[in-house]
């Protein structure tokens, strides 16, 4: 069959510091091909709508697919798809991917016929029987699948992540994916979901807290493949087994690999295994993610991160120690004060690492989600991007919007302002010297993006497509959160009707 995969826009607030190549859908995209299909992929996070209408017109896809890992993505990808049914009728649209998992039923009740069904789950193991089912009937029993008519058998996990390897020659604009500096940046994938089990986040929940490596052998024959001299290693969390780090290192030692990597880890892990990153330094390790959430031991055990904040200091000290360039997220609480943002201000301004802000958001498919006792202000799903709040704020909304981009701005100044004493410049020239942009707009965009009455004005547009309503009930069992779970696929949530607003929370 000819299928086409969609991967929607980049968020405005995350597009300034990276755009990234779609991992998850090269990964469908390949395992569609494997299954004997032709595939085209979209991406317009690279690529125009226009480019999306010409491939719809000349290819014309009997099979499109949207890969939708961000709630803020749903509204974009459903109208699209209606304007895909308008221009192909007979054309079998589906979602897939992480956010849209927790939310399927009530997705298709919006799309109001112009979605066909939603897969739960991981893609790869669905798309050969999804594809099968489509031409020869039997939907009901693809793994993973929620259709109106409602939900087939529980989705399926790959065995093992080695194969099928990324689709990346299908990738068009691939000088188009960038990190900061790192321009161009590929992606790869080492390890598959998250033991631990933070209560805003929902990679657990999704892959029902299971862990999965790949092969180090696979790992360094995939790092071989890659054209680009940088690498962005998509793990929640890397290294967590040491052993693992290390004999992916020993493997690119072997095969004389260098390129330069930016990774995500925690603090604790970084302190336990503190070799492994050392030897990843010299293979080209140079930045690093590090999630701290919080300043204070409250915000720590609130968010359940299992770490304390001496722990968290100490990791900073490590990797300066180590050379490697780190990045720390902390989450922005709606109830901080301007006496809050300044502390952080002032923290932000004390060290030598780039601050990160995200804004607290109980998304579906995460434990606050349940639990969050304050009101959601808004459902539009555009908002649920972690840069805008939606739950009441203790400062008027305008002066916490103003707050929050006064503090991102003189962090980013902060940046800026390093980077220039410290070879910005160099960095820039070497890069626009290679026909590479996206580091240069990145630091010309910022003022332009983050802007206090540009996001006040987001929650004031039309809302048409709405987040359902939060349950807003402890959780009983924490499974029940879980997307995969351990289950044999054939006694997971059997076929069932679409229920109400509520229905995924349920699952
Ligand atoms: C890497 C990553 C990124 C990369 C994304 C690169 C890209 N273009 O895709 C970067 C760093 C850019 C990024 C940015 C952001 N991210 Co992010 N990211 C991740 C992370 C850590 C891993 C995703 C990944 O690549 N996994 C590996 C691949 C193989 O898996 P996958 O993409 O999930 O795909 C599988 C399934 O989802 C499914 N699937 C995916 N697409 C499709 C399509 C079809 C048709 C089908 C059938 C199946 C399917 O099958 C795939 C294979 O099994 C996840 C956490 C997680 N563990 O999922 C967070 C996560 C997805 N990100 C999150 C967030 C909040 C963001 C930001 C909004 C943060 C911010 N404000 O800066 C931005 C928004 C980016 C944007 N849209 O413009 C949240 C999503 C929250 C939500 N509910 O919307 C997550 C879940 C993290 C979390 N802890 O909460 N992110
Ligand atoms: S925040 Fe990080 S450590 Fe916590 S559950 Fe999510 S991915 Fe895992």
């Amino acid at each position: 069959m000819r299928v086409l995969l969609v991967h929607p826009s980049p968020l405005m607030y995350s597009e300034i510091f990276l755009r990234l190549e779609p991992l998850g859908l090269e990964r469908v995209a390949a395992a569609t091909r494997e299954a004997g299909h032709e595939v085209r992929v979209v991406d317009l996070q690279v690529l125009r709508r226009k480019d999306l209408r010409a491939a719809v017109h000349s290819f014309r896809p009997e099979v499109v697919g949207f890969s939708l890992n961000y709630l803020a993505n749903i509204p974009e990808a459903i109208d699209l798809s209606r304007a895909i049914k308008r221009a192909l009728p007979d054309c079998f649209v589906f979602f897939g991917g992480h956010s849209v998992s927790f939310v399927a039923g009530d997705v298709l009740r919006q799309a109001e016929g112009c979605v066909d069904a939603v897969v739960r789950g991981e893609g790869e193991p669905a798309m050969a029987p999804l594809l099968e089912a489509v031409r020869d009937g039997g939907l009901k029993e693809v793994p993973g699948i929620v259709t109106t008519d409602g939900w087939g058998p529980a989705p399926k996990m790959l065995h093992s992540i080695d194969s099928p390897m990324p689709a990346r020659d299908l990738m068009r604009h691939r000088r188009r994916y960038f990190i900061g500096e790192l321009d161009p940046c590929a992606s790869i994938e080492f390890t598959r979901g998250c033991p631990w089990d933070c209560s805003f986040c929902s990679a657990w929940t999704f892959y029902g807290r299971s862990y999965r490596k790949a092969s180090p052998r696979a790992a360094a024959e995939e790092l071989a493949s890659i054209r680009e001299p940088n690498v962005f290693i998509v793990d929640d969390v890397a290294f967590i087994r040491p052993e693992h780090g290390d004999a992916i290192a020993a493997e690119l030692e072997q095969r004389r690999i260098r390129k330069q990597y930016y990774l995500e880890t925690r603090a604790d892990v970084l302190l336990r295994n503190t070799e492994v990153f050392e030897r990843w330094t010299r293979l080209g390790l140079r930045y690093m993610f590090l999630g701290m959430e919080a300043l204070d031991a409250e915000g720590l055990d609130l968010f359940r991160k299992r770490v304390n904040p001496d722990d968290n200091f100490r990791a900073l000290e490590t990797a300066r120690r180590l050379g490697i360039n780190v990045a720390i997220n902390l989450i922005v609480d709606p109830a901080w004060d301007e006496e809050r943002f300044r502390l952080v201000r002032e923290f932000a301004l004390s060290v030598p690492e780039i601050v990160h802000l995200t804004v607290m958001t109980p998304y579906p498919g995460t434990e606050i989600w349940h639990t969050e006792s304050r009101r959601l202000t808004t459902r539009d799903y555009r908002l649920f991007d972690i840069q805008h709040a939606v739950v009441p704020t203790t400062l008027p909304l305008d002066r916490f919007y103003a707050e929050l981009v006064r503090t991102q701005s003189v962090i980013n100044r902060k940046h800026l302002g390093l980077r220039t004493a410290f070879g910005a410049a160099r960095i820039l020239g070497d890069r626009l010297a290679h026909g590479q942009t996206n580091f240069a707009r990145m630091l010309w965009k910022f003022n332009r993006v983050y802007n206090p009455n540009r996001q006040l004005a987001d929650h004031r547009r039309p809302v048409r497509y709405e987040l359902p309503l939060p349950p807003g009930a402890p959780v009983g069992n924490r499974r029940e959160l879980y997307i995969h779970t351990k289950q044999s696929p054939r006694t997971g949530p059997s076929p069932r009707p679409l229920g109400g607003p509520a229905a995924d929370q349920a699952q």
